[in-house]
């Protein structure tokens, strides 16, 4: 695929094609890709760029690599060397956890998002993973929690959401004894969507993106809210109830409402059918 740079940062790499798909990278491999509140940042302007820009449906999220001894990873969660009393620290030394506004951008993305995981998925960046609607793996993966190992943990989507997928026990698991699982285990715990070989990681990508691309950008964008309204309570119907919202002001009957008020006359409905 012909990826071309979409904006230059310090810490993830940022492409997209001509076909409607983003790449976005954390580029920390020597950290096993583990985010400081910079990454963090930056990931949220990128994924906010994506949000705006109506040619791109799908994003591939991934991590980029391998380092120097030839290892992959995806994330290996937040940099606990810049870690402090309540947060990680940025570079004026204000202590952050930015990673759950990101967490919350990436549920709410109008898109569709892919994680593409090369290597390691540990602590908050499993978290990451597991926050996007697919996930494909390499078949050399790692996935686990070590929270309470490092004194942390994520009691949100990271503990509840992740109990939706894969059950509470397996859940419980997880984080409380903190072991590593592999690509064929996460399969099975319905963790992931699927497994390929390393290098085939990136074309697996694409090609299940251009398989959501030839569908209707609508349909996904309502189903995407469907799905997350189930699990998020009066945010997630908020959100599902604005795209009808957004749907219903393409109508002539809203927009009869508008005009009518901009008119200064009583609207007139009359036309439109209390359908069965
Ligand atoms: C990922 C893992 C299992 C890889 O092991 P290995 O043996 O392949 O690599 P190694 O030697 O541990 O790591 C390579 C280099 O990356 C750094 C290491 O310190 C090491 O640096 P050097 O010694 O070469 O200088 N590194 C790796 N992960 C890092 C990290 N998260 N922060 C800073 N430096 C890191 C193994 O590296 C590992 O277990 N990593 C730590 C995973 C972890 O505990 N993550 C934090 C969980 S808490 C969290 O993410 C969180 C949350 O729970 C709630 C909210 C927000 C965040």
């Amino acid at each position: 695929l012909n990826w071309t740079e979409y904006k230059s940062y310090e810490d993830i790499l940022f492409h997209k094609s001509d076909e409607g798909i983003a790449r976005i990278a954390i580029n920390r491999p020597e950290k096993r890709n583990a985010f400081r509140p910079q990454t963090v940042d930056e990931l949220i302007n990128a994924f906010n760029i994506v949000r705006n820009d109506e040619n791109i449906g799908v994003v591939l999220f991934t991590g980029a690599g391998p380092d120097k001894r030839g290892i992959y990873s995806f994330c290996s969660g937040g940099d606990q060397s810049v870690r402090g009393e309540n947060g990680y620290k940025n570079d004026e030394g204000k202590q952050r956890l930015n990673v759950l506004e990101l967490q919350r951008l990436i549920r709410s993305l109008p898109k569709v998002v892919i994680a593409l995981v090369p290597g390691f998925a540990i602590g908050g960046g499993q978290v990451l993973h597991l926050i996007c609607d697919l996930s494909i793996a390499a078949e050399n993966a790692i996935f686990g929690q070590t929270g309470p190992r490092v004194g942390s943990f994520d009691a949100g989507f990271g503990s509840s959401y992740l109990a939706r997928l894969v059950g509470q026990r397996k859940a419980k698991e997880i984080w409380f004894l903190c072991r590593k699982y592999n690509s064929k285990e996460a399969l099975e715990m319905g963790l992931i969507n699927a497994i390929t070989k390393i290098e085939e990681l990136e074309a697996e990508g694409v090609i299940w993106a251009r398989e959501i691309l030839r569908n209707s950008p609508t349909a996904i964008r309502i189903l995407k809210a469907s799905f997350n309204a189930e699990n998020d309570g009066i945010a997630g119907i908020q959100e599902l109830s604005g795209y009808t919202t957004q749907l219903f002001y393409s109508s002539e009957e809203a927009q009869e409402g508008r005009d009518a008020f901009l008119e200064k006359r009583p609207p007139d409905f009359s036309e439109y059918k209390w359908t069965p």
